[in-house]
């Protein structure tokens, strides 16, 4: 077969070019999802089979994915299909894997089963040395599916420390494998410091060499994330400015000298948002809808979660909401000690997360000395967050390093203002109200001095209700769709291959 496969010819018909797509990853939303990683799952593949033809040179994408056979998801796809079984090397006795399919938004998904990944009762764990074989045998293995099946891929797509070895593998162990010659390497890098702990030894168990030369320094010779970055054609990080901080001592996990050898195939895609799902106006589990156009019921909202935590219904007063990983890389130090500094202004706070059992335990304590203010509700609940989407006033991001985010998108959209750290994806899709007509309120240092600073310049701003709705009218009306930055992983998958046929 070829990546060009011809239509059978008249005239008119232009031959169509199919580029073959594989998207190895550990999390694809509604099949297994913890966090970011799985709304990218969930909505990239699908974005990129929708790009008509006709806005790629008349190319279209068959894209699958591959994903592990997690325990959890086993439950929920009990019919899936088996398709191939096959072993996979290592040191010692060869490995099992056998690979079942599904089908989501039309796509397939390969699910690859095996020993080390039905060991671990989640999609990860704490034990860094069952999470390095869970993940090495699925990279591995996936490298070996798309040789059984037959599939002369075009591109490999990897994200993450936990699919980056395929890129690797196919480097070294397929290195002279005639089913990934010219087959394009890109790796997407959605959380840096993440590279893969402790994998050395597992790395050596499945025979893969350790780097050689000098570009990567010793101790990131056996780990999967620096392995693939150092073979990816392009390393794509989740917006342009974390492409950029990633070259910094400050977001490098000390990798900068590396990736500056590496920054000519490095660049950034903003990540976007399923607008469908996302929408205020037809939401089935927010209790008011609104829109753009009609941003009365969205008060109604705020009461409804005022009463529904107990906490007192007074006009004028802005609800602050935060909802996520109770963790330092989130800044949830910094707001426990902004909130109390602004004790003189009016605000409510409702906190939605759970993670760091020192930072819960904090938040307790913040409740407690705010018992008519703050309520902290430690677990995580997707229909409380779109409730606070919908009812809160204020979002704060004050996160130390967000390589994309997402919540200050889906924010946006119902209508809550972000208040954030002007790092990564932040920085990228919130624009400053002070400087212009902007969507947010945006601060520069990783202090609670600074973070209250843009608090108070937000609740200040808040008194204004007439600026204020023009600045939710603003923000509602930005487009964070998939769509745009599909076309831009299209226009690499399709550029970096040039003409090349297979
Ligand atoms: O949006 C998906 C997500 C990002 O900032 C987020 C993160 C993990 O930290 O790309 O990945």
């Amino acid at each position: 077969m070829s990546a060009l496969s011809q239509n059978p010819s008249t005239e008119e018909t232009p031959p169509t070019r199919i580029l073959k797509v594989a998207f190895v990853l550990s999390e694809v939303d509604p099949l297994a999802k913890v966090g970011g990683l799985g709304d990218v799952g969930g909505a990239l593949p699908a974005a990129l089979a929708r790009i008509p033809p006709e806005q790629l040179g008349g190319a279209r994408l068959d894209i699958r994915l591959i994903l592990p056979f997690h325990v959890p998801l086993k439950e929920k796809l009990k019919t899936a299909k088996p398709v191939v079984s096959f072993q996979v090397p290592t040191t010692g006795r060869p490995v099992k894997a056998h690979v079942f399919e599904t089908i989501l938004d039309g796509l397939p998904v390969y699910l690859i089963d095996g020993a080390p990944v039905s060991k671990l009762p989640d999609i990860y764990g704490n034990d860094p040395l069952q999470m390095a074989e869970k993940f090495t045998f699925f990279s591995l293995a996936a490298l070996h599916l798309i040789k059984k099946i037959n599939w002369e891929i075009n591109v490999l797509h990897a994200h993450d420390w936990h699919s980056a070895l395929s890129l690797y593998g196919m480097e070294t162990l397929f290195q002279k494998d005639p089913a990934f010659r010219n087959v394009l390497k890109i790796l997407s890098i959605h959380n840096l410091p993440f590279l893969g702990e402790k994998s050395s030894q597992i790395l050596q168990q499945y025979l893969l060499p350790p780097a050689d030369g000098e570009i990567l320094s010793e101790w990131a010779r056996l780990l999967p994330l620096p392995l693939g970055m150092l073979v990816a054609d392009r390393i794509i990080a989740v917006s342009p400015t974390y492409a950029q901080e990633i070259l910094t001592p400050e977001f490098s996990s000390g990798l900068e000298e590396f990736l500056r050898t590496r920054s000519n195939h490095i660049t950034g895609i903003l990540n976007g948002i399923d607008i469908e799902r996302w929408n205020p106006a037809s939401d089935a589990l927010i209790p008011h809808l609104f829109s753009s156009d009609n941003l009365a019921p969205r008060s109604q909202n705020r009461q409804s979660l005022l009463e529904e935590f107990g906490l007192s219904r007074q006009v004028g007063i802005p609800l602050l909401t935060f909802i996520g990983r109770l963790d330092y890389q989130k800044g949830m130090d910094l707001l426990l000690k902004a909130l109390p500094r602004l004790a003189q202004h009016p605000w409510q706070f409702i906190l939605l997360g759970a993670g760091n059992p020192d930072l819960e335990q904090a938040c307790r304590v913040l409740e407690e000395r705010f018992p008519s203010r703050v309520r902290a509700v430690l677990r995580y609940d997707a229909q409380l967050a779109r409730r606070l989407y919908a009812g809160a006033d204020m979002l704060l991001m004050p996160s130390r390093y967000e390589p994309c985010g997402l919540a200050q998108m889906i924010a946006m959209r119902y209508g809550c203002i972000p208040i954030a750290r002007a790092t990564g994806g932040l920085k990228d899709t919130i624009q400053d109200t002070r400087l212009s007509a902007g969507t947010g309120f945006l601060f520069k240092k990783a202090s609670s001095a600074a973070l209250s600073a843009a608090m108070t310049a937000a609740l200040q701003y808040f008194k204004d209700q007439t600026a204020w709705e023009a600045l939710q009218y603003r923000c509602m009306k930005q487009d964070f769709s998939w769509e745009k930055s599909a076309l831009e992983y299209a226009k690499i998958y399709l550029n970096d291959k040039g003409g090349t046929e297979r």
